[in-house]
């Protein structure tokens, strides 16, 4: 019963946004256009192939023979990383990753997306540019479904945690920010990098009960006599636009949040990859009251147009950056003019990851606004905060 009924090739462009960066917004669709082009002509008789929404393309092929599908989808993946798009400076083009796994009948389309998603990954974290294969079976991943979920929600395993965000000039609670965290059956905690890409379907089919736990997680410390922040991640699989699962997230938690009291925290590379419905749906929720911080900032793309263009009233300067100060200089250059620059554009610093007395003293001198991190209050859960805070 357990036999490979087919394979399922899947091709990644590596690093498209880079692309978009260096030269304009849509060479990134109009390079996976000339893919999607090429590929069509390239694929035998009878193949067909579908291209995901995120840019990525997938194939399914007929014969569960991984060896024998291996130099068909080098082929395809070679013929991708050669098309080009013209821009100004020349001809321009990106490297590919490729993965392939075999399908299980009895196991469905996105059990194969799983396996084949984790070879493109593995061939990424490879340095690109080449094929994996996922021989799939024994140890697969399971999907996660909505009884699943429900079950680990009534019994108090899949809960917000929360942190607290310090105000380093009044050493007070300023907000929180929430924290999905799954307890495992084996005791482990782990958070959604663990778990959202085995979720059944992306947005999930229990978005609802995600919903209820948010608000039930946000409600005491907003509501408080002195409410205080709380802030959410919103990950870029659903932060898409108007209309997307991000927007009907936010919606449902303003229906019974005050906006004053929400933050959104968002990734730069979410922002990146939705540039202009990002924009969008931020500048309405920034609209109405609810503020935005850009999460992570300093890694990554850093790009500071993203400052000129969205309503950020918050900068999360990635930890990176603190574990160093007072110990390396361009450390200390690098944070103490992040917070000039912000200062200077009427943005609040949250400094990341302050693990020791003497990062706080030092940003506090800095004039760093907020700090976060293991010294100033561990990720709890909400209940733990709500009695120590409230
Ligand atoms: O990037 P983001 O703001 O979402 O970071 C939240 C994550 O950072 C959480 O998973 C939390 O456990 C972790 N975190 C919070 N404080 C610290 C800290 O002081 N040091 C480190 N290494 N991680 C931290
Ligand atoms: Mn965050």
């Amino acid at each position: 019963a357990d036999d490979a009924a087919g394979a399922v090739a899947m091709l990644d462009v590596d690093d498209l946004s880079s692309l978009n960066v260096a030269t304009g917004y849509d060479t990134g669709d109009r390079l996976l256009g000339t893919m999607e082009d090429v590929l069509r002509r390239a694929l035998p008789e009878g193949l067909g192939f579908e291209k995901l929404e995120s840019g990525r393309f997938v194939i399914w092929l007929p014969s569960p023979d991984l060896d024998q599908a291996a130099s068909l989808v080098e082929n395809l993946r070679k013929l991708a990383a050669s098309s080009f798009v013209e821009v100004s400076s020349g001809p321009m083009s990106r490297p590919v990753s490729a993965g392939l796994a075999p399908t299980f009948a009895e196991a469905g389309r996105n059990r194969a997306l799983v396996h084949v998603s984790s070879a493109v990954a593995r061939a990424k974290a490879l340095g690109g540019n080449r094929l994996e294969m996922d021989r799939g079976q024994p140890e697969a991943p399971a999907l996660i479904g909505r009884a699943q979920i429900e079950a680990a929600v009534e019994s108090g395993a899949l809960d917000y945690y929360v942190q607290p965000i310090v105000d380093l000039s009044t050493d007070h609670v300023a907000g929180v920010e929430a924290l999905l965290r799954w307890r495992q059956d084996d005791g482990d905690v782990v958070g959604p990098a663990d778990f959202i890409h085995r979720l059944e379907r992306l947005p999930d089919v229990s978005e609802d009960v995600f919903q209820d736990l948010a608000c039930r997680t946000a409600h005491p410390f907003v509501t408080a006599p002195d409410p205080i922040f709380c802030t959410f991640n919103i990950s870029g699989v659903i932060l898409d636009g108007v209309g997307s699962a991000g927007c009907r997230w936010m919606r449902h938690l303003l229906d019974h949040i005050p906006p004053e009291h929400l933050v959104v925290e968002v990734v730069e590379y979410a922002v990146m990859a939705r540039p202009d419905r990002t924009a969008d749906l931020l500048t309405r929720l920034s609209a109405q009251g609810v503020r935005v911080a850009l999460d992570d900032f300093g890694t990554g793309l850093s790009n500071l147009d993203r400052l000129k263009e969205l309503p950020v009233t918050f900068l999360k300067l990635d930890r990176l950056f603190i574990q160093d100060i007072g110990r390396d200089t361009r450390c200390d250059i690098i944070v103490r003019n992040m917070i000039q620059l912000a200062d200077d554009l009427g943005i609040k610093i949250i400094a990341e990851g302050v693990e020791q007395a003497d990062q706080q003293k030092l940003l506090t001198e800095m004039g760093a606004h907020f700090g976060q991190g293991f010294h100033l209050g561990r990720p709890q859960p909400a209940g733990t905060w709500q009695q120590k805070l409230l």
